[in-house]
């Protein structure tokens, strides 16, 4: 192209810009964003764990390293069955426990003599991790690892041999199961142990004894959309608890430098960090029973639909995702009394949100303020990637969505498009009463990728979405209204 055509061309745009106003700006990112692979952990929202192994058999918690391989005894052993029933509680993953803090392996590993290799189940051809891989890859759930950092078996436990052994296991695990979605780091380090035999107290220095950035970055050469679990991250965070909430507001912003393994501060995991260094989203995970492992002491405490619905509104409804665990009985099945309460859990949740309002349904959609090329009406298209922004000096604002025909409010879901930062730290929601009152029918704090609202029974005419952002302008990416089902 000759000069003199660019120029004439800019000159044009220049003037095109002018006689519309303002161009189409977009807002510039707000503060740490999600990486690609913490894009595809958010819209995981909930998968569940499984706790199985040698422990399940001494009924206990922790094991102690000890249990001989042939107390591994599952002899209905059926992923097919847990995925079924975690499918049908609508879970998009399971992340198994390949290695727990007893140290027995549930794969053939070659690096020790202390897996199902070794165990008289299926005369050692068994691998509960290929199994449960290959049935959740059948019916499309994601799979996931825990790899126990603490292991009471080996004798090489609080060497640095343990660690070359550790990368090993987990190069095993990350280069023969397919895509790996998500690594558990977990932080329970050191005590006492079997140990080869020595029973004995081993501490280590959980600050520098793992050399945790070694470690990630081979997960990061071998699976480089696992996002890596622990306390502080580097992906995903712990949530500071194991009851089944994140704290609310909750950021998935951390200043992640001020975490070490085992030293985490519990208010910035339940959290996380106002304005933080990087993001490192909250995950909540919790037991369908008090404990991790199956006791049959415990068949009568499973939790209840209710139980269930609160913590999902108080994990994946606060923006976090949730781990739900499920650990199979000693035959190697989920128990009759658990798959029943997943399978109703299901069902809850489908008729929470079976009658989302269509965008047909509505009249008009008006903001306060509304950034050229982002209207509105983004925020009933779908779309996450789409988003109603406002100008860049506003702080405060409000989006009214008037309907056709007056509605039964149910539930309300609230996104923000994170791939440009979290920014909204407070919400309220007002409806238009048939009786002509504005009312406030829900108020929160944080968005992020998600909030979910229950509101109360109303007929509305229209929704009112108030959002503030104390750093930025804010943004809206989804307002998805839900209606009382019918009776
Ligand atoms: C904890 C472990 O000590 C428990 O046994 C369980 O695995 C839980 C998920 O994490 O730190
Ligand atoms: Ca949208």
């Amino acid at each position: 192209m000759k000069t003199t055509t660019i120029l004439l061309l800019s000159a044009l745009t220049l003037l095109n810009a002018g006689c519309a106003g303002k161009k189409s700006i977009a807002p510039a990112p707000y503060g740490p964003v999600p990486t690609e692979r913490q894009l595809a952990w958010h819209d995981m929202e909930m998968y569940a764990f499984i706790h199985f192994t040698t422990t399940t058999y001494r009924d206990v918690e922790w094991g102690y390293g000890d249990a001989s391989p042939d107390e591994f005894q599952p002899t209905k052993f059926n992923p097919r069955q847990w995925v079924e029933v975690l499918k049908a509680a609508g879970m998009k993953g399971v992340v198994l426990t390949a290695k727990h803090h007893d140290g027995f392996s549930l794969w053939p590993s070659q690096l020790t003599d202390y897996s199902v290799a070794q165990s008289s189940w299926r005369d050692g051809k068994g691998d509960v991790v290929g199994e449960l891989a290959a049935e959740a890859n059948r019916a499309g759930l994601k799979f996931g690892i825990y790899l126990s950092p603490w292991d009471r078996h080996d004798m090489r436990y609080g060497s640095p041999d343990y660690i070359d052994y550790f990368r090993g296991q987990l190069k095993e695990l990350l280069t023969r199961y397919g895509p790996i979605f998500e690594v558990w780091q977990d932080g329970a380090n050191g005590g006492d142990g079997y140990y080869g035999g020595l029973r004995e107290k081993r501490t280590i220095d959980n600050r520098t004894y793992y050399d945790w950035a070694t470690t990630d970055s081979l997960i990061r050469e071998l699976q480089p959309m696992a996002c890596i679990f622990s306390d502080g991250g580097p992906d995903t965070r712990w949530c500071g608890n194991e009851k089944g909430f994140v704290g609310d507001p909750n950021w998935a912003t951390l200043n992640r430098d001020n975490f070490a393994p085992g030293h985490a501060n519990k208010n910035s995991l339940q959290h996380g960090d106002v304005g933080g260094t990087h993001w490192v989203p909250a995950e909540v995970d919790v037991s369908i029973r008090p404990g991790w492992f199956y006791h049959e002491s415990e068949d009568d405490r499973v939790k209840t639909v209710e139980q269930l619905m609160d913590i999902y509104y108080t994990s994946v409804g606060r923006g976090s995702n949730l781990i739900l665990n499920v650990p199979p009985t000693k035959e190697g099945l989920i128990h009759p009394i658990d798959s029943a309460r997943m399978v109703a859990f299901g069902e809850a949740l489908q008729k929470e949100f079976r009658r989302p309002l269509e965008a047909k349904d509505i009249k008009s959609w008006e903001a306060t303020n509304e950034r050229k090329g982002f209207a509105a009406r983004n925020v009933t298209d779908g779309d996450n990637q789409t988003y109603w922004a406002t100008d860049d000096s506003v702080r405060e604002a409000a989006l009214t969505m008037t309907f056709r025909e007056p509605v039964p409010l149910y539930r309300l879901r609230l996104c923000e498009p994170i791939q440009l930062g979290q920014r909204i730290d407070s919400l309220s929601v007002e409806a238009l009463t048939r009786e002509g009152e504005w009312e406030v029918v829900a108020t929160g704090t944080t968005i992020g990728p998600r909030r979910l609202l229950r509101l109360p029974e109303r007929e509305a005419q229209a929704l009112r979405v108030k959002v503030s952002s104390s750093a930025c302008c804010p943004l809206l990416s989804e307002v998805q209204l839900f209606l009382q089902p019918m009776k």
